[in-house]
């Protein structure tokens, strides 16, 4: 039955087969009738626990024994490590020996240079593969059957490795060759040096900057794993808020030590740079890009962190916004600024980050935070150096539940702009909410900006991926995800918010890979590949984020939550010191509707985007539901296509996003006795949370906005239990993560 279903359908639709619960294939043979060992999640995708007989038996089968055909090098021993740990695990036996010498049923891996009597078919496919792509396939070396992890460099092997293992926890057929679509895959901490996370809800920061450089915790070399087998390349270690101390001698060192460890996993080192570094060091009288002396400083800088990391990824930078210092404090532009810290890192081959997330420091009633970073970086396109990328959020506000994809992608066609995503869940519920992510993220990556013509594309993923930018050259291409790790057992704070650390890795591989395909790959390797458990799991993570986006912040509205700690809902709020940190300046209701007008008539921040997407979002008509009072204000008795009015409408979604709540409470209980002890009552208890969260922003908003358009309640809505003043005077002090 499982070859021929193998057969039958490549391994990611057999996954999304299993996940439905349409065949029994493979999974059928769960050990679930067993009492399920407790788990605490530390170890996350990469578990290897012990698969269904009939696996074990195939398993066993297609790695008797280990062959590494390149050199002995930090990365492939990593990789036959990491093989070895699997296997014993997954087929519950003794490690697999490394031999020598190819044998039946060997797993080997090697070059097209090292694999002896590689076919030549086999070989003109893995020279497409590129420095860090690899090959699956069941194959003959020498005449012998034998298990092939094929690719051009050590890296690649360990990519392979990572994503033969994949298959195997997963139960679907090792065959496959695939490379990385974006070359920088990059997680951003925002980590202080004091171990504080900014926005991080799963304890402290992991890098523990006072005991490094001697002390390495053994977590770091997990950290690398769990990393590497999703490809992920690269690691800011510390916050875009940075400080100048990170730049000190001490703390080039200490990055060092952390960068000896990551490096046998491929994954580089990065630190974001203040850019008044030197002037704060009182090592320079200003920290003007254009002043011989800041340049000088920088370019020393970058020698002297290369003579201890040599292979350091380079700088992030925050500049000119929030407070953050920057090129404009001295009348210069984002590009001067970034030019000058990439010319210090050129000859080291380093690389700038540049962040576009700007808003003017100063706000005026009239303007829209929507429009400011177009407005900045857009004449800026082209003005560049090469070993710059421009870092551009998702959305032009700032990760909110839901946001139109920025309007910056597909605007600089000769600037590298690389996506900024954050998997932390500073607006989605922190770590007591599940909010999968994965569908976010899909939703931005394949959002078409029209650029050529609606329907023409290019999407945001194919923005990113370079193809319709710089005459043809290749440019530099990548993805960054705000970590949500920290030092929390399970890594995450909650186990469903490691599948999105998952996510992101596996969607910077491939940003057109399908976020329900990835929760199938998630689910089968954190909790066994056992039908009973997939298709739960991977429902509940599909639905998740429509459900907070239908409690918290439904057809487009935006940044209603609670100051600072951005938790719980606050749309009432008014009172800060400048307008657009206010949630009713964003929200704009009023006794005459609700919604912020980006339309012509409004602040015309439509006009940012291509312009047949410009024409289709002008009309309220013609405008995605879900992005409704983004760009319009419109009359609370506004028809709806439901029938409903648009007041009704409103309150449909709070409800249901309260009802997706419970529902997910409800899809958890069924799986007890399923899922192990310990991981379920760890995510039941947070389920709680999220439901009472949920109720939570239902009731607040619906007793706010009714005090605003003065409407009654349609029949049969559950009026909030308290009263207005009750919500508003619920207050969150201590709450994590604060900036
Ligand atoms: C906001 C966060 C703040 C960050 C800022 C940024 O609230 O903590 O510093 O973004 O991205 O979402 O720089």
């Amino acid at each position: 039955m499982h070859k021929l279903f193998h057969k039958l359908f490549p391994p990611v639709l057999a996954a999304l087969l299993l996940a439905a619960g349409l065949t029994s294939a493979n999974a059928a043979t769960s050990t679930a009738s067993k009492p399920v060992p407790d788990e605490d999640g530390y170890n996350l995708w990469l578990r290897y626990q012990p698969l269904a007989p009939a696996a074990q038996a195939r398993l066993k089968a297609q790695a008797r024994s280990i062959v590494l055909t390149t050199p002995i090098t930090a990365t492939t021993t990593a990789a036959v490590a990491e093989l070895q740990r699997g296997v014993a695990g997954m087929a519950g036996i003794d490690a697999p020996a490394q031999t020598a010498t190819i044998a039946d049923g060997a797993l080997v891996l090697g070059t097209a240079a090292t694999l002896p009597g590689l076919d030549s078919t086999l070989k003109t496919e893995l020279a497409k593969l590129g420095n860090e792509g690899y090959l699956l396939r069941a194959a003959r070396l020498q005449g012998r059957p034998v298990t092939l992890i094929a690719a051009n460099t050590d890296i690649g092997l360990l990519y392979g490795a990572f994503a033969w293992l994949r298959a195997t926890a997963g139960g679907t057929a090792p065959e496959a060759s695939s490379a990385p679509k974006l070359q920088l895959r990059l997680l951003n901490h925002w980590d202080n040096l004091d171990r504080h996370v900014e926005r991080g809800y799963a304890g402290a920061s992991i890098w523990d900057w006072w005991a490094l450089p001697e002390i390495t915790d053994s977590r770091y070399t997990d950290y690398a794993r769990a990393n590497a087998s999703l490809g992920i390349n690269g690691t800011v270690l510390n916050n875009v808020n940075s400080k100048p101390e990170v730049l000190t001698p001490a703390y080039i060192a200490k990055a060092a030590a952390v960068a000896d460890v990551l490096r046998p996993y491929g994954i580089k080192v990065f630190l974001s740079a203040r850019f008044s570094t030197p002037l704060e060091l009182k090592q320079t009288d200003t920290a003007d890009p254009l002043s011989p002396a800041v340049q000088t400083w920088w370019k020393n800088k970058a020698d002297e962190i290369y003579r201890a990391i040599p292979d350091f990824g380079g700088f992030l930078v925050k500049a000119n916004s929030e407070g953050q210092p920057g090129p404009q404090d001295y009348h210069r532009s984002h590009a001067d600024g970034a030019n000058m810290l990439a010319a210090a890192l050129a000859p080291h081959h380093g690389i700038v980050m540049w962040r576009a997330f700007v808003y003017a420091p100063q706000a005026g009633k009239e303007t829209d935070r929507a429009r400011q970073a177009f407005e900045e970086f857009k004449p800026l396109d082209g003005k560049f150096a090469s070993n710059v990328l421009v870092q551009v959020k998702n959305g032009a506000i700032d990760f909110q539940p839901r946001e139109p994809f920025h309007p910056l992608f597909g605007a600089m066609p000769n600037t590298p702009l690389m996506m900024e995503f954050q998997i932390t869940k500073e607006y989605l519920g922190f770590s007591t909410d599940i909010a999968y992510l994965g569908t976010m993220f899909e939703e931005v990556l394949e959002s078409d900006t029209m650029q050529q013509g609606q329907g023409k594309g290019p999407t945001v993923a194919q923005v990113i991926e370079g193809s319709h930018t710089l005459d043809g050259k290749p440019p530099l291409t990548g993805m960054a995800g705000v970590a949500n790790i920290g030092v929390d057992r399970n890594w995450t704070g909650h186990h469903f918010d490691q599948a999105n650390w998952y996510a992101f890795g596996r969607l910077a591989w491939n940003p057109q890979a399908s976020a329900r395909a990835i929760a199938v790959e998630w689910a089968a390797q954190s909790f066994g590949n056992d039908a009973r458990v997939i298709g739960p799991v991977v429902d509940m993570l599909m639905r998740s984020r429509e459900t907070v986006v239908d409690y918290m912040s439904p057809l487009g509205l935006h940044h209603i939550m609670g100051t600072a700690h951005h938790h719980g809902p606050a749309p009432w709020v008014n009172d800060l010191e400048r307008p657009d940190w206010n949630p009713v300046y964003y929200h704009r209701a009023a006794r005459d509707g609700i919604g912020f007008d980006r339309t012509a008539s409004g602040t015309n921040a439509l006009e940012q985007y291509a312009p047949a997407l410009a024409r289709l979002y002008a009309d309220p008509r013609t405008t995605p539901e879900k992005y409704l009072l983004w760009f319009h204000h419109l009359p609370w008795t506004y028809a709806m296509p439901s029938g409903r009015t648009l007041w009704a409408e409103i309150i449909d979604h709070y409800d249901r996003g309260v009802a997706g709540a419970r529902d997910l409470q409800s899809r958890w209980d069924a799986l007890r006795g399923v899922v192990d002890a310990r991981r379920h009552a760890e995510v039941a208890q947070r389920l709680r949370r999220q439901v009472q969260n949920a109720e939570l922003w239902r009731n607040a908003c619906i007793a706010y906005f009714q005090s605003v358009s003065g409407l009654p309640l349609p029949n049969g809505v559950t009026p909030p239990p308290q009263p207005l003043e009750y919500y508003k005077a619920i207050h969150f002090p201590y709450a994590p993560g604060r900036g």
